[in-house]
Order: structure tokens, then sequence, then C-alpha cells
């Protein structure tokens, strides 16, 4: 009985094609991987934190470094493997909620593995499939974006979600807005704006944009709200929305009117179930962002997508997309009907191979009860 056993191993894995934010741009995926050993069975966890603190201030080193000193003792020394007593045990530890996220999330797998029924089940999913959507990253030129964008059109993808930042943006949205004038399209900034940009982000209510995601900083409800009130667009919070607390505040305050869920940014599936449910309870409609996560974070996040709040495309998107070929098998295809397969399988539902994960492993180290 109990966690026997839990293993890190650190990775690094070429993208297909490099992905460029407001704050720059990145060739590889550096990652965790989280694995809890208990009667036979293994469940699997991906921690989402980057190779440098921009997105966020974790990184892949604090993440390891915070699993290794804090997390992953807390969970040896109470012998229980339950993810929601991990949660009620962790509250008390400040930050670094992708580190927490990684372990809790393989306590969730092995929690629906012990259960044979899949994480989708456990959770109350009521979706078979999830609704796909790609986000394509800031490119060399606007004709580079715009033939990024057919391609994946032309791939089946039901939304596009492009990266703006100053500089990036305008002239962009309408080049796009008239090579594509009917498409599901949305704006991300990643926190690259601040108020004195307010009269340029107003004009992006031409474009007829399904959401603006985090213009402003992720320390902001307040700025955002300004905005909100003096545009037409929705807007919608990525790094802002950091908890339940958060994004309660948020609504109060009418800082947006979507909410971008990712399991990383806010510590794990406990916190992220109690904003869907949050959400739902406010008829605020939520979507599965990503963090172009190993096929480990995809099922994940594919799992909680199957929530009944999700009713926007997520960015979750094949296999194919992200890596030449995935950490796990069955890799995620995109169905003709533009969505994802949830795993039917006991936890994430698909099988990580080994052989692969060490192929990409720069370190790994094994913590026996
Ligand atoms: O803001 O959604 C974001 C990737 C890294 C950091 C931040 C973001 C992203 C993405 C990737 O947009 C979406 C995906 O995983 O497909
Ligand atoms: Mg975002």
């Amino acid at each position: 009985m109990g966690v026997e056993r839990i293993e890190m191993v650190q990775l690094e894995i070429p993208y297909v094609h490099f992905f460029e934010t407001s704050f720059g741009r990145e060739y590889s995926k550096s990652c965790l991987l989280l694995k809890v050993f208990s009667e036979g069975l293994c469940g699997y966890g991906e921690v989402v934190a980057e190779r440098s603190p921009l997105y966020s201030y974790e990184t892949t080193a604090t993440a390891w470094l915070m699993l290794k000193d804090v997390f992953i003792p807390e969970i040896l020394a109470s012998g229980s493997e339950e993810p929601a007593a991990f949660y009620e045990r962790t509250r008390r530890l400040k930050g670094h909620p992708m580190a927490r996220a990684g372990l809790e999330l393989a306590l969730w797998d092995l929690a629906a593995k012990k259960q044979e029924i899949s994480l989708a089940r456990l959770y109350g999913g009521d979706k078979q499939e999830v609704l796909s959507g790609v986000s394509v990253g800031i490119q060399d030129s606007p004709a580079q974006l715009l033939a990024r964008i057919e391609e994946f059109l032309d791939q089946g993808y039901p939304r596009i979600k492009i990266k703006i930042k100053p500089g990036w943006d305008l002239r962009i949205c309408e080049e796009v807005r008239s090579r594509f004038p009917d498409i599901l399209l949305q704006a991300d900034a990643n926190a690259a704006y601040t108020l004195d940009s307010l009269s340029v982000l107003k004009t992006l209510d031409r474009f007829q944009l399904q959401m603006l995601e985090q213009p402003f900083s992720g320390q902001d409800l307040w700025d955002h709200s300004r905005l909100q009130k003096e545009m037409q667009t929705p807007i919608c919070l990525d790094e802002s929305a950091r908890s339940v607390d958060w994004v309660r505040q948020a609504q109060l305050m009418g800082s947006c009117r979507i909410i971008n869920i990712k399991l990383g940014r806010v510590g794990g599936a406990v916190e992220a179930r109690k904003i869907h449910d949050l959400c739902r309870e406010h008829d605020m409609p939520v979507w599965c962002g990503g963090m172009l996560e190993t096929g480990v974070g995809r099922a994940h996040n594919v799992h909680l997508a199957s929530l009944p709040g999700f009713t926007l495309s997520n960015d979750i998107s094949a296999s194919s997309r992200y890596f030449a070929q995935d950490l796990v098998e069955p890799e995620f295809t995109l169905t003709e009907r533009g969505t994802i397969r949830v795993p039917a399988g006991p936890g994430i539902g698909v099988e990580p191979q080994e052989d692969r994960i060490a192929g990409f492993a720069l370190r790994r180290e094994a913590f026996p009860a």
C-alpha cells in the first residue's frame, strides 16, 4: 500500500518548428516527467515549467529542486497517494504551482488506474472528444504566418490562435482577417502590453476575434477590467488566472469574459476543477490552454477538457504539430471533426514509451519510500 517509489526525469525534445511568443523563440521543449509507483501501477505527470522564467517565474531547474527537496519528500513521508489529500497538505506551501501540478497529476493518473477507469471519468467529464485548436507562434514575416495558418486550416484545425506583441499586432490581424475572413480567430499577447497601449488594443475590435488573451501583466486584474469595459472583444485571462481566488476576483471586477485553464499554472487538477466549477456557476466559458506538452501532459489536458464547462476550442493539437515523434502510444491525432479523442483506457489512457523517454533524458533520479 501507499507510494513505493517516485522517479523524476528531465527531458529535452526538439520541436518540429520553433515556437515564438512575445517573450522569445524556443526550438526545443524542456520538461520533467514524474512517475509514481504503487501496487504494480505507475502514474505519470508532466511539469510544464520552461527553460527560462518568461511565461512564469518557474523553470525546469527550480521545479526539479522543489520536487526533490519539498514535494516528493512530502508524499513519501505521508504514506498517502490520495491527490485530494496531497492538495490539502501542500496548501501551506507557497508558490511553485507547475512543480506541484506535475506530481499531483501523477497521483491522479495512479488513482484512476487503481479504479480501472479513465481520468475523464474520474473527473466527471462528459465528452468523448474535445475541440481542438492550434496556437501559431510569431513568424519571420507576415507571409510566413499566412502560409502556416493555411497549412493548419488544410489539416482541419477549426480554430486559429495567433500570438501578438507590440509591432506585430494590428497589421498582422488585418492581413490574417483579409486573407481568412470567416475563420475562428483569437489573439494571445502573453502580457506584452500596458495601459499605454489602450487605444491600439481597442482597435482590435475591428477583427471579430473570438477573444483577446492576456494583454496585460500576469499580476494584473484591475487594468484588464478597465480594458474590458472599453472593448467589445471578450478578454480571456491566462497568466492572471492563477487560482480560483484570482478568477473569483476577476469576475467581480469584470476583468474578463472567458478563462483559459492550465493545469500547471494553477497547480494541478484540484484547483483547475474548482475554477471550472466556479466559471460554470457564473456561465463563464472556459477552455484548456497548452504549454506545448509532450503526450503525457497533453493526455492530462484532454481528460480535463472533457468536463462540461469546456465549451470553446482548446490549445490541444495533434502530437505531430509539436514533435516528430511523441512520447506516448497511441499518439494524438486530429479527427475529421476537428477534435481530439479522449482516451478511454485506465488513467491517462496512453502508454509512455520508455525507450523514447530514455532517448531524450538529460538526468533522472529515483526516490524510494
Ligand atoms: O500563452 O498559451 C500560452 C505556450 C507556451 C507558453 C504559453 C502559451 C503557449 C501556447 C501553446 O500558446 C499552446 C499549445 O500548447 O499548443
Ligand atoms: Mg496564453
